[in-house]
C-alpha cells in the first residue's frame, strides 16, 4: 500500500484544519471561525483513502512579525513532533493559503519562519502551495494555474519559487467525486516534490540560529542603547558631582573601563545583524575614549599632587634649616649638612648652592676679622647674614 505523509503550515485561519478534514474525508482537526488562532499544537491524523494510506499532521496557524523568539521556537517543537509522527518524514510540506486573501505581509512573516525553521529551499524542494476557499474561485474562462502565473508581487516569487506547484481545494464541497479530484491532484504535485526529511531539518540549524539572531538584535540593540546611556550619566556625574579623591576617581574609572570592555566583548559574541536600529558599538568607542582621557587628566592630577607634596616637603626642609644657619653663619657643620639635601630638585639645588658659596664666604670673612680682632662685631655678621 502506498502511504503519503503531508505536513500542514500556513498562517492562522487559512484552513488549514479543514484542509486536512478533507484530505483524510473525515472531520479529524478542529476547526473554528473564531477570530482569535488556536492553541499551539501538532496533530496527526490518518486515513484510508483509495489504495493510499494518508496521513496528515496540522500544525495549528502560525501569527507572527518575527519579533519575538517564541513563534520560531514554538514552530520548531512543533515540527520535531511532527517528525516523530513520521519518521520517514514528508512527502510533501503544504503551504496553505488562502484565495480571495491578500497575500500580506502577515503571510510573508509566516513564510520567513516556515524557511528559517524547515530550511532556506523548503519552498523551492519540498512545498506545495494549496490555496483553500476555492468556492470563491469565479474565474471560470482562466485556469486556476494561469491565475497563479498572472500574479504579481511577493506572491508571485513564492508561486515560482515551489515551481508552480499550485493547487485549489474546496473545502466546504460535499461532492464526492470532487473531493477526490482534488485529492488526487494533490497527490501527483506531491511526487514532484522532495521527501522532507529529519536530517534536511536538522541542517536547517543554522538559518533557525540567523533568524534567531535577527529577532534578537533589535532586542540586544536597545539593551546595549540603554547601558551606553546609564554609562553616559555616570561619566557626567563624575565630571560635575565628584569630591572624592582622584585616586578613587580614577580606581572607579578603571572599573568602568573593565565594565564596558566586559559589555563589548559579550555584544561581538552576540553576532548584531543590521537591522533598522542604531548600531551601539559606535556609541561604546565614544564612551572608550571619553574614560580612556579622563583617566589619563585624574592620572596626570595624581602626578601633580605627588610633585606638589615633595615640593612642599623640600621647601619647608629648605626653610627650617636656612633659617638655622642664617642665625649661626659660624657653624660650619651646618654649611657641610647642606651636602645632604634629600632629593634636591634642580631649581633647589641652584639656589642652594648659590646660598652655599655666599655663606662659605661669610665664614671666611668673619674668621678672617676675628684673626684680626675685629671679630666681636657679632652685629655687623649677623646683618650680612640675613642676606642668606
Ligand atoms: N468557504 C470556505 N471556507 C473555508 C474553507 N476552508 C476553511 N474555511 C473556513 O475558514 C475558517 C477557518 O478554518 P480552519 O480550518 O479552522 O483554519 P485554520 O487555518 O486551521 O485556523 P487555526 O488553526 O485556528 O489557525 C473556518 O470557518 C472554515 O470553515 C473553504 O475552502 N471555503
Ligand atoms: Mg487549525
Amino acid at each position: 500500500m502506498k502511504r503519503v505523509n503531508f505536513l500542514l503550515l500556513g498562517t492562522s485561519g487559512n484552513g488549514i484544519s479543514s484542509l486536512g478534514n478533507t484530505l483524510l474525508g473525515r472531520t479529524c482537526f478542529k476547526t473554528s471561525s473564531d477570530l482569535h488562532a488556536t492553541e499551539n499544537i501538532a496533530v496527526k491524523g490518518s486515513a484510508l483513502r483509495g489504495d493510499c494510506r494518508i496521513t496528515v499532521v496540522d500544525i495549528s496557524g502560525i501569527d507572527t512579525d518575527n519579533k519575538s523568539l517564541d513563534p520560531l521556537q514554538n514552530l520548531k517543537s512543533l515540527i520535531q513532533i511532527a517528525l516523530n509522527y513520521c519518521e520517514d518524514g514528508f512527502t510533501a510540506i503544504v503551504f496553505v493559503l488562502q484565495f480571495c486573501g491578500r497575500y500580506t505581509r502577515q503571510e510573508q512573516e509566516t513564510l520567513k519562519l516556515i524557511k528559517a525553521t524547515l530550511g532556506e529551499d523548503v519552498i523551492a524542494k519540498n512545498t506545495v502551495c494549496v490555496f483553500t476557499h476555492g468556492d470563491l474561485y469565479k474565474h471560470e474562462t482562466e485556469s486556476f494555474i494561469t491565475w497563479c502565473r498572472s500574479q504579481k508581487g511577493n506572491i508571485q516569487n513564492v508561486l515560482a519559487e515551489c515551481n508552480y506547484r499550485c493547487l485549489l481545494f474546496n473545502n466546504k464541497t460535499e461532492d464526492v467525486r470532487n473531493q477526490d479530484a482534488q485529492l488526487k491532484e494533490l497527490l501527483k504535485l506531491a511526487t514532484e516534490s522532495e521527501r522532507y526529511t529529519l536530517s534536511q531539518f536538522q541542517s536547517a540549524e543554522k538559518e533557525r540560529k540567523s533568524l534567531e539572531e535577527e529577532i534578537l538584535s533589535p532586542i540586544i540593540a536597545q539593551e546595549a542603547s540603554m547601558f551606553v546611556s546609564d554609562m553616559q550619566t555616570k561619566l557626567k556625574s563624575l565630571e560635575d558631582e565628584w569630591t572624592g579623591s582622584n585616586k578613587d576617581k580614577l580606581d572607579l574609572l578603571s572599573k568602568y573601563q573593565e565594565e564596558l570592555l566586559k559589555f563589548e566583548g559579550e555584544l561581538v559574541n552576540k553576532n548584531l545583524k543590521p537591522g533598522n536600529y542604531v548600531n551601539p558599538f559606535g556609541s561604546i568607542k565614544v564612551l572608550k575614549v571619553n574614560i580612556q582621557t579622563k583617566r589619563k587628566l585624574a592620572e596626570s592630577e595624581i602626578k601633580l599632587e605627588s610633585l606638589n607634596d615633595r615640593f612642599e616637603t623640600q621647601h619647608h626642609w629648605f626653610i627650617r634649616n636656612s633659617s638655622t644657619r642664617a642665625t649661626c653663619p659660624a657653624r660650619s657643620s651646618t654649611i657641610q649638612t647642606t651636602e645632604n639635601f634629600p632629593q634636591e630638585t634642580k631649581s633647589f639645588k641652584r639656589q642652594n648652592d648659590g646660598r652655599r658659596s655666599l655663606r662659605e664666604e661669610n665664614v671666611r670673612s668673619y674668621n678672617l676679622q676675628k684673626a684680626r680682632g675685629k671679630g666681636n662685631d657679632q652685629s655687623k655678621d649677623t646683618k650680612r647674614c640675613i642676606v642668606l
